[in-house]
C-alpha cells in the first residue's frame, strides 16, 4: 500500500491511499490520536489503519485533479554516503586529497552519515529543486528513502534526491555541509510504500533520466542490489546516540553519478523512478549570483 499527501484544487489538504491512477482520501477524525502522516506511518498496524480511516462518503480523486506535496510531517532528513563502488570512484576523482577517505569508508563497518535536510529544505514532485548559484558542478543523486519511526523502524520507502554539488565537495571535504544542505536541496516523493516484505533487491531498479530544452541529456540505472550495505544496518548506525522524536527519513546513497563533464543547468527536468515505489519528477532551478 502507498500513501501521500496530495492538495486538492480546491485548497485542502489530506492523506490519502494512491490506487493506479485516482487517490481514496482518509478521514483522519475518525481516530482521535490519529492527526498526521505520521501518526499512520508509527502506528503498530499502517495498513490496518489507513483502510480503517478512507472516507467513504468521496469517491476517488483522480491525479489530474491533485498535486502531490512531499511525503513528510517533521522528520529530519539524513543521508548515507558512498554506499556503492559508482559513488566511491567517483568521489575518489573529484577529490584527489580526500581519495583515501571515501576508499576507506566504502569498507568501513561506520558508514558515513550526514544531515541532509530540514522539512522546510525539502521539495515535493513538480517543485523546483535548486543548485546553488557558486558551484559550477552539480549533480542530482537519485537514491532509495527509508522513512523511519522514532523507535528506529523501518516504516516505509519514497524516492529521494540527494542535491550535490560537486566541486564544492569536491575542494574540500570540509565543505560537505555547504555542498548538500542549502535551500531546495532534497527531493522527496510522490508517494511512500508501506513496508511490509524486504525490498528485492536486484529487481528494485533505479533510473535517473534528465531532459534539457525536451532532449534527454543523461540517463542511467543501477538496483539496490548493488549497494553495499544492509537497510537495517544503516538505520541502527543512525540510531546510535541518537534521538528522533519525529521519526527520520534515511537516504541510502546514489550508485549513479553522470560522468564528470556534466552539470545541471536551469530548467532541466530530473525524474528519479525506483520500481514498485514511483517517479519524482523535478525541474532544476539555478539562481543568478547577488
Ligand atoms: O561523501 C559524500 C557524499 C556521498 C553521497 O551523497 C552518496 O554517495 O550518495
Ligand atoms: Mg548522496
Amino acid at each position: 500500500m502507498k500513501l501521500a499527501k496530495v492538495l486538492l484544487s480546491n485548497g485542502e489538504r489530506h492523506i490519502a491511499i494512491v490506487e493506479e491512477n485516482t487517490v481514496q482520501l482518509l478521514d483522519l477524525s475518525q481516530v482521535d490520536s490519529c492527526h498526521n502522516l505520521s501518526d499512520i506511518l508509527y502506528a503498530p498496524d499502517p495498513i490496518g489503519l489507513s483502510k480503517f480511516l478512507v472516507d467513504t462518503e468521496l469517491p476517488p480523486v483522480p491525479f489530474s485533479q491533485l498535486e502531490f506535496l512531499a511525503p513528510l510531517d517533521q522528520q529530519e532528513v539524513w543521508a548515507a554516503g558512498v554506499t556503492y563502488k559508482r559513488s566511491q570512484v567517483a568521489r575518489m576523482e573529484e577529490s584527489e586529497a580526500a581519495a583515501s577517505h571515501y576508499d576507506q569508508v566504502y569498507t568501513a563497518d561506520r558508514p558515513e552519515l550526514f544531515f541532509k535536510a530540514t522539512p522546510n529544505r525539502v521539495c515535493g514532485p513538480n517543485q523546483p529543486v535548486r543548485v546553488r548559484y557558486d558551484s559550477q558542478w552539480s549533480v542530482p543523486e537519485p537514491e532509495l528513502a527509508l522513512v523511519v519511526s522514532p523507535d528506529l523502524r523501518l516504516v516505509g520507502y519514497t524516492v529521494g534526491n540527494d542535491m550535490s554539488a560537486r566541486d564544492i565537495e569536491g575542494e574540500n571535504p570540509l565543505y560537505l555541509p555547504q555542498a548538500k544542505f542549502y535551500k531546495q536541496c532534497c527531493g522527496l516523493g510522490p508517494c511512500i510504500l508501506l513496508h511490509q516484505e524486504p525490498l528485492p533487491r536486484e529487481a528494485t531498479k533505479i533510473t535517473l533520466v534528465i531532459e534539457r530544452s525536451g532532449e534527454e541529456v543523461f540517463q542511467g540505472e543501477t538496483s539496490i542490489g548493488e549497494m553495499a550495505r544492509d537497510l537495517e544496518d544503516l538505520i541502527s548506525w543512525l540510531g546510535k546516540e541518537n534521538e528522533f522524536p519525529s521519526g527520520a527519513i534515511l537516504l541510502t546513497g546514489t550508485g549513479i553519478v553522470p560522468p564528470d563533464e556534466f552539470s545541471l543547468e536551469d530548467r532541466d527536468i530530473v525524474s528519479i523512478d525506483i520500481s514498485g515505489i514511483g517517479t519524482l519528477i523535478n525541474p532544476i532551478v539555478k539562481g543568478a549570483a547577488p
